[in-house]
């Protein structure tokens, strides 16, 4: 990496939770990933989160304050929030100060100020918009800085970028995972696998459904966060063949799932990215998901997956009769050539290379 390209990057994490806490959900592998990635090319991050934060890269430093509300319980109609302290505000503040020692600025805040701010800074800021559409006021300030500013905000994938206003203002930039931390294991069990945030906007009731019918157990992981909803779904399906194996880290994770037959995955939302689809990819274990979202443009059908018709549990059941059509070897190939902290490194340079010297 000759030093002219080499960037002095400020990355400001997600404000709704200190990173390595599990409670800022997929965006945490986000940031984990982007700033590995990019040190590992030899550019110098400097990362900013909140207090109580643990990252094991980057130069982490850490600011008080309270965190931001979750956004992905909003209504369309929901105000923008900032309790008091922010910790948001302190980050925005902390970086308008120093930003003249960076050449960019990386932000995953799915949240009003930093782009309400764009316009006062001088460093540039990219934008990594992490969810799909929400609430309209977020709609609003997300368009107008990508309009504002052209080629600065950066989505998932195309179909989450879809669901915002002016889709063609928005760079799809992907995500990864560290191939190092996920084995891969030809010779599968008998379980299927789901995992994701207990809640219902993932879906979980469909999997449940699907493997009572298909009489195939199914190992469920993920953090119980609407425990309303479990409780209901434990009420409705007593007997299904179900084993909830709790929220593990990426080492237990995965070597729960290597030996899956395969992942269901069952949004009943856009989901932006879906990364659990690739952490299955990387172990060999295929995927079968709703044609809904982020896995639609992961999964290739027939071969490392099957897409079915949203909310289908007879496509689901269909599809897991045909699992042993899809091909193990290609699922692993697919993640090292796709999803790698490599490949998504270089996607994070292009982007930052194009912001910084427009073409005219
Ligand atoms: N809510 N307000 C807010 N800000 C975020 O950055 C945010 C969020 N909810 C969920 C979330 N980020 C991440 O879990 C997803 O983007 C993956």
């Amino acid at each position: 990496m000759s030093s002219s390209s080499s960037y002095r990057l400020l990355v400001i994490s997600t404000a709704v939770a200190p990173l390595g806490s599990g409670l800022g959900g997929g965006v945490e592998l986000f940031v984990k990933n982007a700033v590995q990635s990019l040190q590992q090319r030899g550019h110098q991050v400097t990362v900013l989160a909140p207090a109580g934060s643990v990252l094991a890269v980057g130069d982490l430093i850490q600011l008080p304050g309270q965190w931001q509300p979750t956004a992905h319980t909003s209504e369309r109609s929901s105000p923008i929030v900032m309790p008091e302290p922010s910790v948001l505000a302190a980050m925005m503040g902390y970086a308008r100060e120093v930003q003249q020692k960076f050449d960019i600025i990386l932000h995953f805040c799915y949240d009003w100020l930093p782009f309400y701010l764009t316009p006062f800074f001088q460093t540039p800021i990219a934008h990594y918009v992490s969810m799909g559409s929400l609430t309209d006021a977020m709609d609003t300030v997300i368009s107008q800085v990508a309009q504002a500013h052209p080629g600065t905000v950066g989505v998932c994938t195309q179909v989450q970028a879809e669901t915002l206003p002016a889709a063609d203002r928005y760079r799809p930039i992907g995500s990864a995972v560290d191939l190092s931390l996920y084995d891969y294991c030809d010779r599968p069990g008998t379980h299927l696998a789901w995992m994701g945030r207990i809640s219902p906007e993932k879906g979980l009731e469909d999997a449940i459904a699907a493997v009572a019918i298909a009489q195939v157990p199914l190992k469920i992981l993920g953090k119980l966060e609407n425990q309303d909803y479990w409780q209901h779904l434990q009420a409705t399906y007593p007997d299904a063949p179900i084993e909830y194996l709790g929220f593990l880290d990426t080492a237990g994770l995965q070597a729960a799932i290597r030996s899956c037959r395969a992942l269901l995955m069952t949004p009943k939302w856009v989901e932006a990215f879906g990364n659990v689809a690739i952490e299955a990819l990387a172990c060999g274990v295929p995927v079968i998901a709703y044609r809904r979202g982020g896995p639609t443009e992961i999964v290739r059908p027939g071969q490392t997956g099957w897409l079915v018709e949203p909310d289908s549990v007879e496509g689901l059941v269909d599809a897991i009769a045909r699992i042993d059509q899809l091909d193990r070897q290609a699922c692993r190939q697919q993640a090292v050539t796709e999803y790698s902290l490599e490949a998504l490194a270089q996607r994070y340079e292009q982007w930052f290379h194009d912001i910084l010297s427009p073409q005219p």
